[in-house]
């Protein structure tokens, strides 16, 4: 993408309702703008990294064996009558009427309506068990939405759904989310905690929250310094195997957020203790058949007999994780973006555009590295040279390609790191090679 043809309105000052740095950052770097309170539109910069996001979330729900579907974001007042949750929900739902009179709602999470497909299509255990999930838009009208699209009203969600036939099935779906989960947030260049929490709203007896540790993050947090040394699961994980000792490897130190926390374990912990703060990115409960049961979702098992699904349910907060993303890789310039989720890898500076040298060079560059499939974004535009710095540095991107006309006669280029701040000359020629 050429930075002159590019739709990226950066801003030089700091925008004075943002209060945490990621919502600062995402405004400045032109990633999104607020339509009302809590409800954002996603410009290309921002949406770009939305996408890389979803995409490695599908990619380890994929893996894990979970089946991608889409369902709506509105839904039948109906199917939360069934299961009791239509009054319980409160003001947090938004209710709406159709020109019918009927009552509708948009989506705060589909346990009712993944239940009710479910219902409708698998009648036996020779079906049995599913996982199902799908990215999709949630609405739930927060009554302090705040920090950007850290906490929003309207929000991208990846929610998964597990169905199964008896507990000890449903526990290793449970697993799999488990191991999918400290995955994706791996990948993401995140460090995530799985810890003991409150089922809230959503209910069940088992249930882990996945917390970024942040200065600015909503919830305290109590670990033992030791669980950020785990290992993550490599890409090679059996998902059919036995997947408990990962599971309870991960769970054997002590872990909780100020919800749960309990100051005697602390007190015995001493100074292995971590007191901190963190942003919840992920969320899994598994709570047997609160939902299917008064849905009637049964199916016949083996002996005739009508069973009632087992199920679980598993949240990550995609559009959040950008925000936890740049609270936990940021400095003084602006944004730090791991290479899995920039929204391009290169930044390639020509520092005096009009130059018909610099010009040739970068034009042939930017076309090299676009035939090899690197993404590039070209700043071709006439700006001074300190300002097209200092924009590369609030978006982020990791690496920076600097042209210019006095090393451009060596035929060298500049590149520089952007998480380490590191520079290094290198030859024009060579460069294709290295980022390939
Ligand atoms: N049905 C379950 C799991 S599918 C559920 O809704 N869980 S949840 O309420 O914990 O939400 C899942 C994840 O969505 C949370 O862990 C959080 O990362 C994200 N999330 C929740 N509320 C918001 C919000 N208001 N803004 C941004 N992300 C949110």
């Amino acid at each position: 993408m050429r930075l002159s043809q590019y739709f990226l309105p950066t801003l030089k000052e700091n925008p004075s309702e943002a209060q945490i740095v990621s919502h600062r950052l995402m405004l400045r770097a032109g990633m999104i703008r607020q339509s009302s309170a809590g409800i954002y539109s996603w410009l290309p910069m921002g949406l770009r990294v939305l996408r890389k996001i979803e995409q490695i979330v599908r990619e380890e729900q994929d893996r894990a064996g979970c089946q991608e579907l889409l369902m709506p974001t509105i839904q039948p007042a109906e199917l939360w009558q069934q299961s009791g949750r239509y009054d319980d929900y409160g003001k947090e739902m938004l209710r709406i009427q159709d020109r019918h009179g009927r009552d509708m709602l948009y989506g705060p999470t589909n346990e009712e309506q993944i239940t009710e497909i479910v219902k409708s299509e698998i009648q036996s255990y020779k079906d049995m068990p599913k996982m199902l999930y799908h990215i999709q838009w949630k609405f739930r009208d927060e009554v302090r939405p705040r920090f950007g699209i850290m906490r929003g009203r309207e929000f991208l969600m990846k929610d998964a759904y597990s169905f199964d036939m008896d507990y000890e099935s449903s526990k290793r779906a449970y697993n799999k989310m488990f191991v999918a989960y400290l995955r994706t947030y791996d990948r993401l260049g995140l460090k995530a905690i799985p810890m003991r929490a409150d089922t809230g709203p959503i209910g069940g007896d088992l249930s882990h929250e996945f917390l970024v540790l942040a200065e600015t993050g909503e919830s305290g947090v109590f670990v033992h310094k030791d669980v950020l040394d785990f290992e993550i699961p490599s890409d090679d994980v059996d998902y059919e195997s036995d997947l408990q000792p990962i599971v309870d490897k991960w769970t054997s130190l002590y872990a909780a957020t100020d919800e749960k926390h309990d100051e005697s374990a602390e007190a015995e912990l001493g100074d292995q203790l971590l007191n901190a703060r963190g942003i919840e990115v992920g969320h899994i409960f598994h709570f047997g058949t609160k939902y299917s049961e008064p849905m009637g979702a049964t199916v016949t098992d083996q002996n005739g007999d009508e069973v009632a699904l087992q199920m679980g349910s598993y949240g990550i907060g995609v559009s959040r994780l950008i925000g936890a993303i740049i609270e936990a890789s940021h400095d003084d310039g602006g944004i730090i973006w791991p290479e899995s989720v920039a929204p391009y890898k290169i930044g390639l500076i020509n520092l005096k555009s009009g130059d018909a040298d610099c010009d040739a060079a970068c034009d042939k560059l930017y076309k090299d590295f676009n035939a090899a499939g690197i993404e590039t974004l070209y700043d071709d535009t006439a700006e001074r040279a300190g300002a097209k710095f200092n924009n590369m540095d609030l978006i982020g991107l990791p690496w920076q390609v600097v042209i210019g006309p006095r090393g451009l006669k060596n035929g060298m280029a500049e590149v520089k790191n952007r998480a380490t701040g590191e520079k290094e000359e290198i030859a024009i020629d060579q460069l294709l090679a290295k980022f390939s």
